[in-house]
């Protein structure tokens, strides 16, 4: 298929690629490496062979939300997305770009996202998980209440916010002792990023929020598989909700606030039931590069046993209504 659109598409600063040094072997890091800090020539040469017309990029995880001294983090997320202006104010008919955003002071995160979108041109906001603040040993997630002041500006900005994974932290991770290989992609991604996205929808956020959105890669982070059951337990109506605050069943925020994309995960049946659960409406193509083979991706995506309307909704016209691509 020509002229996809690909969202969930990763670059690096000199600053930043060192973060993710961790999740490759020796011998192929220096090609990733590479592959990150380009957002130019063998990315264009590869997006052309796979029909990819459009890419929104964004920064390398966890990076930003992993600087626990709130003035580094205040500076690496404007810097990153200074660099990522520039690169893809070089290529405009074919990158576009989300912002990085220094949640560890909200009222500065507010601040970077307004300057992202509204003087650089950026169309949503990427969020690497939890924010750790002042110490290593903190995880500060998002439905908590000091955030809701820069919530209120991603619905007022109308962009995006893409929830995308990092590992939990090492410190309280008993349930893989002597497992290391559960951590990342494998496993605890989805994990990690699945259960940060229920606590947004159990905390009353898109009660406040109806008009927000949130996406979220690798076919939802385990959503679209759990969540009748989720809902049927957790809602406010359901079989036991201990606690919670969102007024209508889970299901509903899913389906009416979040989308999801094919980042990292190239399975049809697992697309198959997304396109189900969520709508076919609410479903991206992505491919995870430089984490994942950007060929891969795109030869699977051109050949799912999917219709071709799904397939161009999928793979373009999805992305392309919610990021205004064509304005
Ligand atoms: C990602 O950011 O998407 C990612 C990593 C590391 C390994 C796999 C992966 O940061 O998808
Ligand atoms: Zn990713």
């Amino acid at each position: 298929m020509h002229d996809k659109v690909a969202l969930e598409e990763h670059f690096a600063t000199e600053e930043t690629v060192g973060d993710s040094e961790i999740f490759f072997g020796k011998d192929i890091w220096p090609a990733r490496k590479k592959d990150l800090l380009d957002v130019a020539d063998s990315r264009l040469r590869r997006m052309d062979a796979c029909g990819i017309r459009t890419a929104i990029i964004s920064l390398n995880a966890p990076t930003v939300q992993a600087r626990y001294d709130t003035k580094d983090a205040i500076g690496m997320a404007h810097r990153a997305n200074d660099k990522l202006a520039e690169l893809v104010d070089r290529n405009p008919d074919r990158f576009r770009a989300f912002a990085a955003v220094p949640l560890q002071d909200p009222d500065a995160a507010i601040e970077e996202l307004r300057r992202a979108v509204q003087d650089l041109g950026f169309v949503g906001v990427l969020v690497n998980g939890f924010s750790q603040i002042g110490e290593e040993d903190n995880a500060t997630y998002y439905d908590l209440p000091q955030y809701r002041p820069f919530w209120a500006e991603v619905e007022r900005l109308d962009v995006p916010f893409y929830l995308h994974p990092r590992n939990p932290l090492a410190s309280r991770q008993q349930i893989i002792e002597g497992h290391p290989w559960l951590m990342g992609p494998a496993w605890q991604f989805s994990v990690e990023t699945g259960t940060h996205a229920l606590r947004l929808i159990g905390s009353g956020l898109f009660d406040a929020f109806p008009k927000l959105t949130v996406v979220l890669g690798h076919l939802g982070e385990f959503l679209p598989y759990n969540i009748w059951r989720t809902s049927h337990w957790a809602s406010a109506d359901g079989r036991n909700p201990l606690g919670v605050q969102a007024k209508r069943p889970f299901i509903d925020y899913f389906r009416e606030n979040f989308y999801v994309t094919t980042s990292g995960n190239f399975r049809t049946m697992a697309m198959r039931n997304s396109m189900e659960e969520i709508g076919t409406a609410r479903v991206m193509f992505s491919t995870d590069f430089p984490f994942e083979d950007m060929e891969e991706a795109a030869t699977w995506f051109d050949q799912a046993e999917i219709g071709e309307n799904d397939r161009e909704a999928i793979g373009r016209d999805n992305a392309r209504r919610l990021f205004k691509l064509d304005d």
